[in-house]
């Protein structure tokens, strides 16, 4: 198949494009390099050392593998740069992972909430009109999170809901409770895409992740320079990734208040069989499928657990300290979301287990030296430290 990984470069696309390779299919990827750039400056960097380009890693996984990955460096706001990609690969699949990810990272500032929002409502529409005129029979596979439901206080359904009101029943989206700017950009995003899939006849599947963990997959295990890059910063780096670095730093595990906020988790590893499991299994014409993408529910206590308990087994002196929480969040919740549809199609997932988490401090400890602890504390808040209209006194 000719499979079109948009945000290649990424730490979920690049190992999508070696995963989809490996298995004897066309990957082309385009990618701007936003996420190095936010790294740049924020003063940040991966823990890992990737290579310096998405050329530069192509090549290093044509002379491992002898398997071509195409790339395009350039922006998917820009449309010359879409059209121009879907005129020349005539894509089967999409797989979009090419937005801006990060919760903090949206609310930094005015600019930052604005750059969020433009660049992942623009770049997912222009891939939309690309499909409508050049590619039409493609299938989108559009990386959504489940982070668009937030915490309501009744069971989440995968994508839809049926509704009776007034003695009239119909089958709506599930209604979308977002919890920041980020978030709100991936609710647009599904709105925008189920309305080309009505209107133009597109195909998609929206996968609705939950908060991915590991550092390691098949490919990237072939040789160092196919490794992916792995984030700790309080910006780009998840609970479960940055719980696992403060643990074989001897920070204290930053639990964000009281640590009932409870989301899904799943394996790198996972992703992949998903992504894979979503691309083989092709929707109808006009169909707009949601997927619940994670394999398990925890909260950020059972998580900071999970890794003491992991860490006293490797001979880590864990400790675990409850930080004032910077987000806007509901800390006690309700929290139940279905997620058969992936089963149903033949996941076998990975579960979280303490061999896993030590294994990733394995990882982690190899390039422990390129750590930069003041990157750890949160610093960016969700609301002004002085409630707005009042001033500080005294
Ligand atoms: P990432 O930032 O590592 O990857 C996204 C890539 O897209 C980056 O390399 C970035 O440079 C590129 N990109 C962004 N805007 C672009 C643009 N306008 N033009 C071209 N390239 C652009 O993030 P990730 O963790 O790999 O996440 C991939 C996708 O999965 C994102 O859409 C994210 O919202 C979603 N997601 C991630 C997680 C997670 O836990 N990592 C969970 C749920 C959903
Ligand atoms: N948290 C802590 N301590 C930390 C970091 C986070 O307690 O050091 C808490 C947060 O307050 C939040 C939860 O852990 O309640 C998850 O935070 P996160 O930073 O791991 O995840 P989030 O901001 O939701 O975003 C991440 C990815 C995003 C993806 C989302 C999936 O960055 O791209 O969409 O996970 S989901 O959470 O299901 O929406």
């Amino acid at each position: 198949m000719r499979i079109l990984i948009l945000g290649g470069d990424g730490y979920l696309g690049w190992p999508t494009a070696m995963y989809f390779g490996a298995r004897g299919h066309e990957v082309h990827t385009v990618d701007n390099y936003l996420r190095r750039r936010a790294h740049r400056e924020q003063g940040t960097d991966s823990l890992t050392p990737i290579l310096d380009s998405l050329p530069a890693r192509a090549e290093a996984w044509r002379q491992v593998t002898g398997y071509r990955i195409g790339v395009t460096e350039g922006d998917l706001c820009d449309w010359g740069v879409v059209e121009s990609v879907f005129q020349d690969f005539q894509p089967e699949a999409v797989v979009h992972y090419g937005e801006m990810p990060s919760a903090p990272y949206s609310f930094m500032s005015r600019e930052h909430a604005v750059f969020t929002l433009y660049n992942n409502v623009v770049s997912t529409l222009n891939v939309l009109w690309a499909m409508r005129d050049v590619a039409p029979d493609a299938h989108l596979v559009k990386l959504g999170t489940m982070g668009e439901y937030g915490t309501p206080n009744i069971d989440i359904e995968e994508g839809y809901i049926d509704v009776r009101h007034n003695g009239r029943e119909a089958r709506l989206p599930y209604p979308k409770l977002p919890g920041s700017w980020y978030h709100a950009s991936k609710v647009h995003d599904s709105t925008n895409i189920h309305l080309a899939c009505r209107i133009w006849g597109l195909r998609a599947t929206d996968l609705n992740q939950g908060i991915v963990y590991g550092i390691e997959t098949e490919e990237t295990r072939y040789d160092a320079r196919l490794v992916t890059r792995f984030d700790y910063d309080e910006a780009f780096g998840t609970a479960l990734n940055r719980f696992c670095l403060q643990a074989v730093i001897g920070h204290p595990l930053t639990v964000y208040g009281q640590g009932g906020q409870t989301r899904g988790y799943l394996n790198i590893l996972d992703t992949l069989q998903c992504v894979e499991l979503a691309v083989v299994n092709v929707p109808e014409k006009g169909d707009f499928r949601v997927f619940n993408q994670f394999t398990e529910q925890f909260s950020v206590n059972e998580v900071a657990d999970l890794v003491k308990r992991a860490g006293s087994e490797y001979g880590l002196d864990v400790r675990v300290e409850s930080v004032e929480n910077p987000r806007v969040e509901a800390e006690e919740h309700y929290y139940n979301a279905k997620h058969s549809a992936l089963l149903d199609l033949g996941l076998k997932p990975h579960y979280l287990s303490e061999t896993l988490v030590e294994s990733v401090f394995a990882r982690i400890e190899e390039h422990k030296d390129r750590v930069s602890t003041s990157a750890i504390m949160p610093r960016t808040r969700w609301r002004p430290v002085t409630p707005v209209g009042q001033t500080v006194t005294g």
